[in-house]
């Protein structure tokens, strides 16, 4: 397996510079949020740097993969923001020997959240969302909760998500949808 270094230049070369700076601005968010939770900053790390690797893949190749290895078939109806996690992990893993479970889930999961989430899965879900390049109405305040409780971050992130996707009319992802129930409805 790679050491940062590597690692670094590995995902560099999949995507264009701008996204590259992305990566390394959900990295070091990611890291300092590990800090703060006491997770592994390595994994931390390591997720972040990996969790869009897959994002300028061709959807052939995602529709290939979701036909061959017994993905549920209603990934077909979605596209690359859906897919780039959840089935880009399994190229994390194959191409960059990346096998370790709790680094895989969270790129899998970094987009749409889930119900149940580890704390690393929390962390890079959110150090994707408030990474000091975002610039959005609302990343100020996402940034504070952060820093606060991970659970607020996690709650504000998946409503104002799912806010600007319908004010979109783009098409939701079931599990988008749990991770609403659990975290922004359920939440006392
Ligand atoms: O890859 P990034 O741009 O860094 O961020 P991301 O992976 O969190 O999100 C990618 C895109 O996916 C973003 O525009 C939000 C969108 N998205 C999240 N949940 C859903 C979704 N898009 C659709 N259509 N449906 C969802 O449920
Ligand atoms: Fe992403
Ligand atoms: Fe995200
Ligand atoms: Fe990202």
């Amino acid at each position: 397996t790679f050491k940062r270094e590597e690692l670094m230049q590995e995902v560099q070369m999949h995507m264009s510079e701008r996204r590259f700076q992305h990566v390394l601005g959900v990295e070091e968010m990611a890291v300092a949020l590990a800090a703060k939770y006491g997770v592994s900053e390595e994994k931390a790390s390591i997720a972040a740097l990996t969790h869009d690797y897959a994002k300028e893949r061709p959807d052939e190749e995602f529709e290939l993969i979701i036909k061959r290895d017994g993905y549920d078939q209603d990934l077909l109806n979605y596209g690359n923001p859906i897919w780039h996690g959840l089935v880009g992990a399994s190229m994390v893993q194959r191409e960059l020997g990346i096998d370790d479970e709790e680094i895989l889930e969270a790129i899998r999961l970094h987009t749409t959240g889930a119900a149940k989430m580890s704390l690393l899965d929390k962390i890079i879900y959110v150090a994707d969302y408030i990474e000091p390049g975002r610039n959005f109405p609302g990343v100020k305040e996402a940034r504070k909760l952060a820093l606060v409780d991970l659970d607020e971050a996690v709650a504000y992130e998946t409503k104002h998500t799912l806010l600007h996707l319908i004010e979109q009319e783009h098409k939701i992802y079931p599990k988008t949808i749990e991770t609403y129930n659990y975290w922004v409805v359920r939440k006392a």
